[in-house]
């Protein structure tokens, strides 16, 4: 992605529900969906990609009313698979909210990997793959609803921004990308 000064590299997107994000852990160790289109890059790419240390995360919502706003992270990394892909950030700036960083330090899990502080399994309640500890404050990989329906908490949900933590809206688009601290 050519913003910020360019070098981004796109690890999640989603901008019309085509690909499902309800997967299995194994899924998304490796991504799904393709870069035209909707997806995920794949957990042990993301932790190739940041495994020095030296990376900064972009993350960009949008909502159905036209509405935009991104965080940036100074400080962004996953730990190997052995670790089960666990979460560093921290150092946030931006108007998306601030829930994100709430998952520093939580392990990833998937539909059929149960790696929350929860005694159900947050990743098969919520129905997505995501850093839930007992559950979420974010989750950019819940279940893709449009508006008009009622909003269940699986839906993709806001970091906290233009709502609350736990009344959660849909968002229409949310992208997430990495680059090298300069
Ligand atoms: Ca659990």
């Amino acid at each position: 992605m050519d913003i910020n000064g360019g070098g981004w590299t796109v690890f999640q997107k989603r901008f019309d529900g085509s690909v499902g994000f309800y997967r299995t852990f194994e899924e998304y160790k490796y991504g799904f969906g393709n870069a035209s289109g909707e997806y995920w890059l794949g957990n042990e790419y993301v932790h190739y990609i940041t495994t020095k240390r030296n990376c900064s995360l972009r993350i960009d919502l949008w909502d159905w009313l036209g509405k935009t706003a991104h965080n940036i992270y100074s400080v962004f990394w996953i730990d190997s698979e052995q670790s089960e892909y666990t979460l560093h950030v921290k150092g946030v700036q931006g108007n998306a909210g601030g829930m994100f960083i709430a998952h520093n330090g939580q392990m990833f899990s998937a539909s059929d990997r149960d790696n929350d502080r929860w005694s159900g399994s947050c990743a098969q309640h919520y129905m997505g793959g995501w850093w839930f500890g007992i559950c979420y404050y974010s989750n950019l990989n819940g279940l893709y609803r449009r508006p008009g329906g009622s909003y269940g908490f699986n839906t993709t949900s806001t970091l906290g921004w233009r709502d609350n933590a736990f009344k959660i809206k849909s968002l229409k688009a949310t992208r997430m990308m990495i680059k090298r601290r300069n």
